[in-house]
């Protein structure tokens, strides 16, 4: 059952952005999501939808293959080693500043991340949460958590660190795994209902390399709950708020955890150029400026050539 516009409970102000739309989400699914900060949907994408994705990650991983090579860092570029396992094997034996140069983190423009990030399954979810006027942000992590890196792990944040000043809310993460992410490979944690909370003080760490985030969850107080671990199937979603504390414990496994978190807006909320191009990724009002492939390769958040 589709998702009743009419709801009275909303904190955000988000049922006024959700009028007018058609989304897939069931009123209990928006219900858990306003109230725990995050959704979880089980096999969202099926194997066909994931394909083209993980056709781009292969391309990825291909050129990160090449140039160390030409580093001289490996000899073989192992293209015969199962997607899983392939990138694990190429940092196997090198030193985690190789990781951090190459692996970490990928932000790139492969033809795979636009369908995955237009793929109508998901705007149909997200639009039962913030209507029909989708703006797809342009923070977005093509995530390889390789095994036994410290870089992979990701301390307790709230997305919302990253913009302290945007003045964007909600804005919503949809976290989608490519393997099963499990707890020994590193899964995503999250302290339910934080949303709710002020967004909290939070500093830079220093012991990964990246720099990451880290907020200090003793500020949570008592209000908190117990933190939930969040294995998933391959292809399974997680949509949560950007206030929600969240983290993912380090890759104890031989494979890579393969994760891709996208970010996605109304329309009438901050584009945060300051991060890169976001794009239109659906409108009922403006259908004809949304955003193509050939607009996003090209960094331009609306179609060519039309107003
Ligand atoms: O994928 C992970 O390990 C962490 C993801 C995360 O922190 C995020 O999407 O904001």
């Amino acid at each position: 059952m589709r998702a009743a516009i009419k709801r009275q409970d909303d904190l955000s102000g988000n049922a006024r952005m959700r009028a007018g739309n058609q989304g897939s989400l069931s009123e209990e699914q928006v219900r858990q999501y306003d109230t725990e900060g995050y959704l979880v949907l089980p096999d969202l994408l099926s194997e066909q939808q994931m394909a083209p994705v993980r056709a781009a990650l292969t391309e990825k991983v291909d050129r990160v293959a090449a140039d160390l090579l030409a580093a001289g860092l490996i000899d073989d570029p192992l293209t015969e080693v199962a997607f899983p396992y392939r990138l694990a094997r190429l940092f196997e034996g090198l030193e985690p500043e190789h990781f951090l140069e190459h692996g970490r983190s990928w932000r790139d423009r492969i033809a795979g991340y636009y369908t995955l990030m237009s793929n109508p399954t998901i705007l149909d979810a997200v639009e039962s949460l913030i209507g029909p006027e989708i703006f797809s942000n342009p923070v977005y992590n093509v995530r390889p958590k390789v095994p036994k890196i410290a870089a992979g792990a990701v301390p307790w944040h709230q997305d919302k660190s990253y913009w302290p000043d945007a003045n964007s809310n909600p804005v919503i993460t949809v976290w989608i795994s490519f393997v099963d992410a499990t707890l020994e490979n590193g899964c995503l944690h999250v302290y339910p209902r934080t949303q709710r909370q002020r967004v909290l003080g939070y500093h830079q760490e220093n012991y990964s390399g990246t720099g990451f985030l880290e907020v200090d969850v003793a500020e949570l107080g008592s209000v908190a709950r117990e933190p939930v671990a969040l294995p998933v199937r391959a292809g399974t979603a997680i949509l949560f708020n950007d206030r929600l504390v969240h983290s993912s414990t380090p890759n104890d496994s031989d494979h890579v955890r393969w994760s891709v978190d996208l970010r996605y807006q109304p329309t009438d909320q901050d584009p945060m150029p300051q991060h890169g191009a976001g794009f239109l990724a659906r409108s009922r009002r403006h259908p004809e400026r949304v955003a193509g492939l050939e607009d996003w390769l090209a960094e331009r958040p609306e179609t060519a050539g039309r107003s």
